[in-house]
């Protein structure tokens, strides 16, 4: 799509500025591809530069992390904190530890970041960061110097009303433990809102493990409720198991969907009569196992070894593995086959050409920055349990949830709806967060 003449200077600015970031672009381009028509409206926007400024990390923390693997040999990786933006709230968003996260996949997270947290309408500013360390295959012993190395650069940066991390892809509550312990021992303060997704028995909340995935699924079943339609019966395709596509299908499944396919980068699950979650969770969870290991648990599925896993019909998609993991090839293979939605657990997973082909097509299309933002919204009521020292049932955290998503929905189909893009959720949400992010900038003043 097409940038008008002064959208596309700031574009090219962004281009000459970031060389070499194409994740970071590929976000850029998509926010201001439809921002457009708000500064139309919001004049003063632009005479504050808020576009220019937004597009600009308020600080960009790189640093070495040495550590020594169980064999006693050392490691040198590479570790990143892009503080995005504080105009809402703490810098707040994950940590990825993959070795594919380089400066310019943590910059597209935490630009991604800053209008999802917008979008929950809580006080939470945008962040992201990680490292290039892969833990796959790594003891519990390497994790653990691994995040306490990380952690001894890290948390000079940190704390509860500067900056607080939480998991991504790699991190879950064993190295935020690790992370905690670190920065516990280093301060001397037990600063329980300093990083969200720990523990429940010290300082986690309830339901923060489920969110991103649970919540997911809460704005899909939001989308479909505008066509007069739900969730019951439908056939539906998650990619990845690790958190966020575990506790999707949980939900689905719950909500009367069959869940036949999911996936992990050696290949794709494929069982008809539906996944089994027990079986799932105690391979991916408990086993930290791969993918293939789940058909030995149950005999109706298959493995297809670096398959497609969108050339298995269905439904409804829910890409919940990596970004550009569908493309438009693959946009057009689910279409072929009758699939009328999709909707991202991940972040930015589909790519622009795909959104393109999926909305030309009529389908309805869940962008992650609002279908996914159930997990930054459940730290930031973590983060509200911690500072008033209590703790809430999951029954009450999950309505919470539940209800904190149909804002999302409803602010991101409004928005649409008064921009003049009605069911365009892409739209809805690069302008509904665009717009808290950028009145608070106006109101604070040039920082
Ligand atoms: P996990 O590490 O728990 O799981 C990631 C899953 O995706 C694994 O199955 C992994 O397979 C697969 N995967 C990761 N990278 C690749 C790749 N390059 N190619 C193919 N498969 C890949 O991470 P999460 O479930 O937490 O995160 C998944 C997505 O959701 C990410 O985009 C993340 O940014 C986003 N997200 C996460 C939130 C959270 O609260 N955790 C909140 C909102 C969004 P393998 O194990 O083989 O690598
Ligand atoms: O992408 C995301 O929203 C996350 N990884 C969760 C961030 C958080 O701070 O809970």
């Amino acid at each position: 799509m097409t940038l008008d003449e002064k959208l596309e200077g700031i574009y090219d600015d962004v281009l000459r500025r970031n060389p070499a970031e194409p994740e970071f672009h590929q976000t850029v381009h998509d926010v201001l591809t439809s921002i457009g028509p708000v500064l139309a409206k919001h004049p003063d926007l632009a005479e504050h530069k808020i576009i220019e400024r937004i597009c600009e990390p308020e600080r960009q923390i790189i640093f070495r992390v040495p550590w020594q693997d169980d064999a006693g040999e050392v490691h040198i990786s590479r570790g990143f904190r892009v503080e995005f933006n504080a105009a809402l709230g703490p810098y707040k968003g994950g940590l990825r530890f993959h070795p594919s996260t380089n400066l310019g996949v943590v910059k597209f997270l935490g630009f991604e970041q800053t209008f999802k947290n917008a979008l929950t309408a809580m006080p939470i500013g945008g962040g992201k960061g990680g490292a290039d360390f892969d833990p796959k295959g790594r003891s519990d012993d390497e994790i653990m110097r691994f995040c306490q190395s990380f952690m001894t650069e890290m948390y000079r940066h940190l704390g509860e009303y500067t900056d607080v991390p939480a998991g991504d892809i790699g991190v879950g509550e064993r190295e935020i433990g690790y992370l905690f312990g670190q920065y516990r021992r280093i301060t001397n303060r037990y600063e329980s809102g300093v990083l969200t997704g720990k523990g429940i028995g010290w300082g986690g909340s309830q339901v923060r493990t489920e969110a991103t995935g649970y919540g997911t699924v809460f704005f899909a079943r939001e989308m479909l409720r505008t066509r007069g339609d739900d969730l019951g019966g439908k056939t539906c395709v998650v990619s990845g198991a690790g958190n966020v596509a575990i506790y999707a299908i949980e939900k689905l499944e719950q909500l009367g969907a069959r869940v036949i396919a999911c996936s992990d980068s050696s290949g794709a699950v494929h069982a008809p009569r539906g996944i089994r979650l027990d079986e799932l969770k105690q391979v991916k969870l408990s086993e930290r196992g791969r993918i293939a290991r789940y058909v030995e648990l149950d005999r109706d599925a298959t493995f297809v070894e670096h398959g497609n896993i969108w050339d298995i019909p269905c439904d409804l998609a829910v890409p919940s593995a990596t970004q550009n993991e569908l493309t438009r090839r693959d946009a057009a293979t689910l279409l072929r086959n009758g699939c009328t939605m999709v909707v991202e657990g991940a972040n930015m997973p589909t790519t622009p050409d795909a959104v393109r082909l999926l909305e030309e097509a009529g389908a309805l299309f869940g962008p992650g920055k609002a279908a996914n933002a159930g997990g930054v919204a459940t730290s930031a009521l973590e983060m509200q349990q911690n500072a008033s020292r209590d703790s809430w049932t999951f029954e009450h955290t999950e309505r919470r949830l539940e209800s904190i998503m149909t804002s999302i929905h409803r602010i991101c189909a409004e928005t649409a709806e008064a921009y003049a893009t009605p069911g365009n959720y892409v739209c809805g949400a690069n302008i509904a967060g665009f717009l808290r992010v950028g009145r608070a900038m106006v109101a604070l003043g040039l920082v």
